[in-house]
């Protein structure tokens, strides 16, 4: 057991050195050596400043999330005491930034006097992403050292800073660029500060600078974060945290800080953004697989088969990385259009100041295309993202096989298909995956590996390996229609489908799913994809199950007669004119028809609640979670959470639906179901529970308990 800090003498100045790896969360036995140590320090003579650093890649990735549902997280010395005890020190105190200073690391530091830093560290205050607030100081501290403006940004958007804007800001008093022995750089610079008698700065002494603010700042950042904040518990409480360091000297601040901190903790919001932080980190371990005895295969060079919307996104993910990336397209007209996308990308990017020349230039650089397969037979990878037919993908794998060279990875980037079938179309299944990138496939995080019958484990941990280096968070999936997401919203979109043939409108089935915190309800989901690119995906959807009812997407069946695609038409479940959005009473005509055609029950608008819409379009995603977990296509419940929450938009702040349901308690989600199944016409074959619903149920446990 490594120390949890290191503590030696400089001269006159004592070093205290973080050493708790990977991240130095300040638990319980890190907290308390801290303190054991600035009361060493404190007690010898022969020291006149301390200086606070650490031994890892980084200062301090904050306290220990993991203590949080124990009472570890405030089991003393707390956080804010060990902050207060540095803050109070009689001893001149220096924080020597390394690297990352995250939550309460960054507090740490604003609780001592003076802060160097190296020019790539960062210091932040993310826990506004936990469903929290910084609980050590940092609402009171930031505003007094660094401003309030920055403090609200900083506090409420959970984004560091680097070191530059940090010392711009007044926060860093001293940037070390020379590339020497960071800590005794901080000795020297601390040992300055006693030599020209620099006074301690305590926050204590210090109230907020709001000469330069408006009195309505507050209320101000409150309308400029309402959109990305709806439906969030925490940024408020930061913003009042803020608000409190203005009005209260700080040991009465501090307190409000605690009230509100508190507040947050024991929240359902909290428990779910704490349980994606972990799902993430989750999601890359492979029972059965050790990344530490597996070899993994070099992939020094991508080919993408497909010059389209996907097909570009795709590609640009690797060129980010500096992965020389070919994309194939047999049609050289869409080739030069796709590639000219990609650059238009790249060029709106540089607009916008997140991309310098130089960066653009390099990834176009990396950027070829071809129309010729025979270019891409050294490559290590080929993602193919062709039209969403089995039978052109079958033809592009057997072209690959034929092409490309032993041991490489040949992934299709197929939504629903079955990847088994196209492996079985090579003579390497051993090689082939599924790489299921979500459009936009240049933005979204989620990706989900499909790993068929024969996919070798060296595949698979490459292909997982990779994509935490092109910065995705890959999930890894079994084979069955639509994977995880696909497979467990289809009935989000089928019980919203036939809640309309039954006498609900878009507009209330919206309604409730944006209130659920949804970022737009699934009707609208479905006139922004195109009705017509659902209808056509269903068509090979009818290969793979029976259990298609054509009643459910009648309306869309109806709408998709009559041309009306949605957005891309101006008119589909909705009438568009512009930004605007408009009912359309033909739309509620056309399911009354399709309702009497297929013998659908009716009911007025009002004999339908929001209550019913809510369980019978959320639960069964529930349900089907259930299956996907027991079939073992997800590895773990948390999985599944982290694909709906990364791909599908289910809220953040619910953590996913597992999460939900462990939540809400997984006996209320079978009382619902059962309820739908005795209950609606078609309710045996859509509401039947999940065996293992009922066996949690039964013996009490919860998903996150579940283990295969
Ligand atoms: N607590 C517990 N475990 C943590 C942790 C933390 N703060 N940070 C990381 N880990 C684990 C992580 O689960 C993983 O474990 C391993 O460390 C490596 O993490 C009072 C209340 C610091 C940028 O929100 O953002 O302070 O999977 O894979 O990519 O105001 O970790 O190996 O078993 O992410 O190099 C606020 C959270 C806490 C920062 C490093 N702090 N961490 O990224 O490694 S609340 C945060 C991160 C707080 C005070 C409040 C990142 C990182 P395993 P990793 P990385």
């Amino acid at each position: 057991m490594t120390n949890a800090t290191l503590y030696q003498i400089h001269g006159r100045t004592a070093v205290i050195i973080l050493n708790q790896p990977p991240v130095n969360s300040l638990g319980l036995a890190l907290r308390t050596h801290l303190l054991a140590d600035l009361k060493r320090a404190e007690a010898d003579e022969s020291v006149d400043a301390i200086v606070l650093a650490s031994s890892g890649k980084l200062f301090c990735g904050g306290a220990d999330i993991s203590e949080f549902s124990s009472d570890d997280a405030l089991a003393e010395p707390n956080l804010p005491q060990v902050c207060d005890a540095l803050e109070a020190s009689p001893k001149l105190v220096v924080a020597a930034v390394n690297g990352l200073a995250l939550g309460g690391g960054c507090e740490l530091t604003l609780a001592c006097d003076y802060r160097i830093a190296l020019p790539a560290a960062k210091l932040g205050l993310p826990e506004v992403n936990l469903g929290i607030l910084p609980g050590a100081g940092g609402t009171q501290r930031l505003p007094r050292i660094g401003g309030v403006q920055l403090a609200l940004e900083m506090i409420t958007s959970g984004r560091p800073l680097g070191a530059a804007a940090m010392l711009d800001a007044g926060v860093i008093d001293n940037l070390y660029q020379d590339g020497g022995n960071f800590i005794q750089a901080a000795v020297d610079f601390a040992q300055e500060l006693v030599a020209q008698h620099k006074p301690k700065r305590s926050c204590f002494e210090m109230s907020v600078d709001t000469s330069n603010i408006s009195s309505e700042i507050f209320n101000e950042f409150r309308a400029a974060i309402a959109r990305r904040s709806r439906g969030y518990y925490a940024p408020e409480r930061c913003i009042q945290a803020v608000e409190a360091a203005c009005e209260l000297p700080l040991a009465e601040g501090l307190k409000r800080e605690h009230q509100l901190f508190m507040e947050c903790l024991d929240t359902p919001q909290a428990r779910a953004q704490q349980h994606l932080f972990f799902a993430e980190r989750g999601v890359a371990k492979i029972p059965g697989i050790n990344p530490k005895t597996t070899a993994t295969r070099e992939i020094r060079k991508v080919a993408v088969i497909g010059s389209g919307t996907m097909g570009g996104g795709i590609a640009m993910n690797f060129i980010n990385v500096g992965i020389p990336t070919q994309i194939l397209d047999l049609n050289g007209e869409a080739l030069e259009r796709g590639l000219g996308v990609i650059r238009k990308n790249y060029e709106y990017t540089l607009k916008k100041g997140k991309l310098s020349q130089a960066q653009l230039d390099e990834r176009m650089a990396l950027l070829s295309g071809t129309t010729d397969y025979a270019d891409i037979a050294d490559v290590d990878l080929v993602i193919e993202a062709v039209f969403e037919k089995m039978e052109i993908k079958k033809q592009v794998f057997k072209t690959l096989d034929a092409t490309c060279k032993p041991g490489a990875i040949l992934a299709t980037n197929t939504s629903t298909l079955d990847v088994d079938e196209i492996a079985a179309e090579t003579s390497r299944p051993q090689d082939v995956l599924g790489l299921h990138f979500f459009s936009p496939a240049n933005v979204m995080r989620l990706l989900e590996i499909v790993r068929a019958n024969k996919t070798a484990p060296d595949a698979l941990l490459t292909t997982v390996q990779l994509a935490q280096r092109i910065k995705k968070v890959p999930v890894v999936s079994g084979v069955c229609w639509g994977f995880i997401g696909n497979r467990a919203t289809d009935s989000y979109l089928r019980e919203s489908m036939s809640l309309i043939l039954e006498g609900a409108s878009p507009a209330q089935i919206d309604k409730v799913h944006t209130e659920f915190g949804m970022p737009m309800g699934l009707p609208s989901m479905v006139d922004l994809a195109g009705i017509d690119v659902g209808i056509l995906t269903r068509e090979d959807r009818k290969a793979f199950t029976t259990d298609l009812d054509p009643s459910h997407f009648a309306i869309l069946h109806k709408l998709y007669a009559k041309q009306r695609y949605g957005q891309k038409t101006g008119r589909g479940l909705y009438i568009y004119e512009g930004r605007d959005k408009q009912e359309d009473p033909e739309v509620l005509e056309l399911a009354a028809e399709a309702a009497k055609e297929f013998g659908v029950t009716r009911r007025s608008p009002e004999q339908i609640s929001d209550q019913e819409i809510l369980e019978r379009t959320i639960y069964p995603i529930i349900n089907e979670g259930a299956r996907i977990l027991e079939e073992g296509i997800a590895l773990r419940a948390s999985d599944i959470d982290i694909v709906l929450a990364y791909g599908f938009g289910f809220p953040i702040f619910r953590g996913g639906p597992m999460q939900y349901a462990d939540e809400i308690g997984l006996e209320r989600v079978l009382t619902a179901l059962n309820k739908y199944r005795d209950t609606l016409d078609k309710g045996e074959l859509w509401f039947k529970p999940a065996p293992l619903l009922e066996r949690l149920v039964k013996e009490g446990k919860t998903f996150a308990q579940y283990q295969a």
